[in-house]
């Protein structure tokens, strides 16, 4: 199966800091050419259009109650990448989604799961579970989750949830930083979710195979969104919200590599994103280089 990569160098999601350029340091980072070595043919498609803040009137219209900054453009942007993944799909090849801030993972899930029930593994510090009117920030990088599950104010829209993704199959991993309203929201809802303590517990592999077999039960395929802050930041020092605390180096591999296991016979992986990169607060690009290898071990690559 071919890889598809498509950027969506988005940083309206989140205070602007730099991860619009995360498609360009990923790039850079020699994504094509790591997949190529492993056998993969890799197509890159380009980038969707963002447009920049300056363009953009912040509170235009807000097209729901409460506060979420530019959701009208992330609309605008949600839907083209919705529309080139979902072409991804139909063509039999694998997106690659490459941002940005965690919002474009509405559009991206929108596209993978626009045909078929799809299992989603959110590999994050963060729980993303924030809704207009619970989040602290106004970022809609940390209300994505909750925008593709619909809930809150994101019921009344008709492009944010994803109709095909159940709660019941999405599995969050590695949460260390959770604000006060989406604790109660995470609780109530029908996720799956692991905390570093539940890591540190039970460790990464068990965890894992957990979370994959919420997003594989029933479902027709899985989605993978990986945000970098997912691991610690003496790892991932690029990223817009680092938190203590986070996955190891070899962790991370490990959990990638049980994707590569467990997903890719039969094919079930439908759908692999890399967000929250930010070049400009990395040192020498380790963190776009840091993803690069954690794809690679989860499409597959072996040491052996
Ligand atoms: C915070 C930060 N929970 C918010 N979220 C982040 O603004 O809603 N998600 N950084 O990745
Ligand atoms: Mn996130
Ligand atoms: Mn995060
Ligand atoms: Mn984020």
């Amino acid at each position: 199966r071919n890889v598809r990569i498509i950027g969506a160098p988005m940083d309206l999601g989140a205070d602007r800091r730099g991860v619009d350029m995360g498609p360009s340091a990923i790039r850079y980072a020699g994504l094509a050419e790591e997949l190529e070595a492993m056998g993969t043919t890799c197509l890159d498609w380009g980038d969707v259009h963002v447009p920049r803040p300056e363009e953009t009137d912040p509170d235009a219209g807000a097209p729901v109650a409460g506060d979420a900054k530019f959701l009208a453009e992330t609309e605008t942007v949600c839907t083209r990448l919705s529309h080139e993944v979902a072409d991804a799909v139909d063509a039999g090849d694998l997106p690659l989604v490459l941002g940005g801030d965690h919002s474009i993972a509405i559009g991206t899930a929108s596209g993978v799961a626009r045909d078929e029930s799809t299992g989603v593994i959110w590999f994050d510090a963060h729980g993303d579970f924030n809704t207009p009117t619970t989040t602290p920030s106004g970022n809609v990088h940390g209300m994505s989750l909750a925008a593709i599950l619909g809930i809150g104010e994101f019921a009344e829209t008709d492009w944010a949830p994803s109709p095909n993704v159940s709660e019941e199959n999405v599995a969050l991993v590695g949460l260390r930083d959770i604000d006060e309203q989406e604790r109660p929201a995470i609780r109530d809802s029908e996720v799956s979710a692991y905390t570093m303590t539940d890591i540190d517990d039970r460790g990464v592999t068990e965890i894992v195979e957990e979370a994959i077999g919420v997003a594989t039960d029933g479902t027709d395929g899985v989605h993978v969104s990986l945000d970098l802050d997912w691991l610690d930041p003496t790892e991932a020092p690029g990223v817009g919200t680092p938190v203590r605390g986070g996955v190891s180096y070899r962790e991370a591999h490990a959990a990638m590599e049980l994707i590569a296991k467990h997903l890719s016979q039969p094919d079930r992986l439908r759908g692999f994103e890399l967000v929250e990169v930010n070049p400009i607060l990395d040192q020498h690009n380790q963190t776009a280089e840091l993803a690069v290898e954690l794809v690679a071990s989860a499409f597959g690559k072996i040491i052996l």
